[in-house]
């Protein structure tokens, strides 16, 4: 017999929700954490400004409506403290903790086919069986460092969004750079412009932004609370897992011109990332991108000041959406500061780490501080982080040439490993939450199913997950997703096989798809 009937690596959203399922079913259940408490995603993400972009009403959790009725969200953007607090609860109200081993990462994986279980090897150089292993990992958890030459050389401090340190960091009055203008590098120039003397922003590719409106979320809580579980079951059948009133949404091709415009405009100002959902062939048709992305633009140009400057941050060598959108409040006017200036790196590249700065083109900036933003090796970065051993090959040899799971569930060859929000599912084109419980709900029937039967082991048929291969492959080139060189497509990590990595189908669709496959004896799963 195992050690446990399940390891779970990994206690943020969805290793903290597996936990709970698979202890109700009364499974053993092993938890390994990297960090050192719950949170994945927003215990290392604490630099300055850190909020989520999806709203506190659909970004929690939906299992237990108690919760649900009690906890109380400030905002309609909840900051990381926040969101972090409510896991923290969350770990403590289900007396979650005692499952669960800190500061403890996993770096193999081997399958024995014999005694179907998995031998878990941790970084203390423990070992432990188990019959299920579910990769609770996240999708953007292993942060990409790329190298600049001189790092070393640099004597001031430096700073990665995605690991910032717990505390003790003061960037108040000192000359500060910022490498990377996604989501974290939007957030943390946003939150720390008013304080430091100077910041000095370096820009590869600008991006499109819409603004958050953030604000108190207690009325809409209050009013929400007596229909919240209607709310949530129709969050489940929406494309991206989030209300985004998809009834009122047309096609462009069919909208006249003045339609067009206030449909956009109203979507400005209800604010969010509901705006690429203005029509429903935002994505696919160019024409309804370039008008939407055009939009944006006009907004650029109208909250900078300078002319020049406002087009050196306007995006347009990208369809909109392409690349994953920015939710912002107010940075774009941070430019319009005194203290705030910007460098196109595709102008004056950054030539090296000086021992007081950075040298782009022919300057040297002096800074105190440089604060990375450089993003994340998405999606398959955390799996292939792992020796994952089936006796023959590793999952990151099967991968060489881009993921291939059967519904982003699981990897043929690789049985019993389940994925929460693998490559091939939804997972970050949508609500992470919406995704989340889905996949965990979805893997604890499967085990349930397979103790009920008496069956030991689970795998996709080799035909079954080359169709899934194909079929997402082939609904991301009927969109204009491809043409951007996002991490969606890999393109962030040099030497990364540039496929689209999640299923562009819509949350809805893929539920429909999956529940099938469970309903009809899980198709094209073999179970022995
Ligand atoms: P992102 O969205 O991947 O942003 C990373 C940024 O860093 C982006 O602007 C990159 O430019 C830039 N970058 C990456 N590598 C380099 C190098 N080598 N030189 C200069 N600039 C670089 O990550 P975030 O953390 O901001 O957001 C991740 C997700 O968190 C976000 O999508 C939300 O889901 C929440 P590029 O665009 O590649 O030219």
């Amino acid at each position: 017999m195992p050690d446990h009937d399940a390891v779970v690596i990994g206690a943020g959203f969805s290793g903290l929700y597996q936990l709970k399922r698979l202890r109700e079913l009364g499974l053993d259940t092993w938890v390994a954490e990297a960090g050192g408490d719950v949170g994945g995603t927003w215990y290392w993400n604490r630099y300055p400004g850190a909020r989520c972009d999806i709203e506190s009403l659909e970004y929690s959790y939906s299992f237990d409506p108690a919760l649900e009725q009690e906890w109380e969200w400030s905002e309609r953007y909840a900051a990381q403290p926040e969101i972090l607090a409510y896991l923290q609860h969350v770990a403590e109200r289900y007396d979650l903790r005692r499952d669960i081993s800190f500061g403890t990462r996993v770096d193999e994986l081997d399958w024995d086919d014999v005694r179907a279980q998995w031998t878990v090897t941790t970084d203390d150089g423990a070992s432990r069986t188990a019959r299920y292993v579910i990769a609770a990992t996240g999708c953007l958890s292993i942060p990409s460092r790329p190298e600049f030459e001189g790092m070393a050389d640099f004597t001031g401090e430096v700073y990665w969004t995605s690991s910032w340190p717990h505390e003790g960091v003061d960037l108040a009055g000192k000359r500060v750079a910022v490498i990377g203008t996604g989501s974290s590098g939007l957030q943390t120039i946003t939150a720390i412009a008013p304080v430091v003397d100077r910041l000095t922003v370096f820009q590869r590719t600008p991006s499109y932004a819409v603004p958050a409106h953030n604000g108190p979320v207690a009325e809409r809580l209050s009013a929400l609370r007596p229909r919240y579980r209607d709310f949530r079951e129709e969050s489940r059948s929406t494309r991206a897992g989030f209300h985004c009133d998809e009834e009122n949404t047309g096609f462009y091709v069919d909208t006249g011109p003045e339609r067009v415009r206030s449909e956009l405009e109203r979507r400005w100002l209800d604010g969010g990332l509901c705006y690429t959902q203005a029509f429903r062939d935002i994505l696919r048709d160019a024409d309804a991108n370039e008008a939407a992305a055009e939009y944006v633009r006009e907004q650029i140009r109208r909250r900078v000041a300078d002319p020049g400057l406002a087009e050196r941050l306007t995006p347009r060598s990208y369809p909109i959406g392409t690349k994953r959108m920015c939710v912002d409040t107010g940075y774009f006017e941070v430019y319009n500061q005194d203290n705030v200036s910007l460098v196109d790196i595709n102008a004056e590249p950054i030539r090296r780490l000086t021992g007081c700065g950075i040298l782009a083109g022919e300057t040297e900036h002096e800074v105190d501080v440089v604060v990375f933003a450089t993003g994340f090796d998405a999606m398959t970065g955390a799996l292939n982080a792992m020796e994952i051993r089936n006796g023959e090959r590793t999952l990151r040899e099967k991968w060489a040439a881009g993921p291939r799971t059967y519904l982003g569930l699981m990897s043929a060859g690789f049985p019993n490993l389940f994925l929460i929000t693998g490559p091939q599912s939804p997972s970050v084109l949508s609500n992470m939450l919406t995704s989340i419980e889905y996949h965990v709900d979805w893997v604890t029937r499967a085990v349930v199913h397979l103790r009920a039967k008496g069956l030991r082991r689970m795998e996709p048929d080799p035909e079954a997950e080359e169709n899934w291969v194909n079929a997402t492959n082939d609904l991301a080139d009927l969109t204009l997703m491809p043409r951007a060189a996002s991490w969606y497509m890999g393109a962030n990590i040099p030497g990364k096989r540039r496929v689209f990595l999640p299923f562009a189908g819509g949350v809805g669709t893929y539920r429909q798809i999956a529940d099938g496959v469970a309903i009809a004896h899980y198709h094209g799963f073999e179970l022995t």
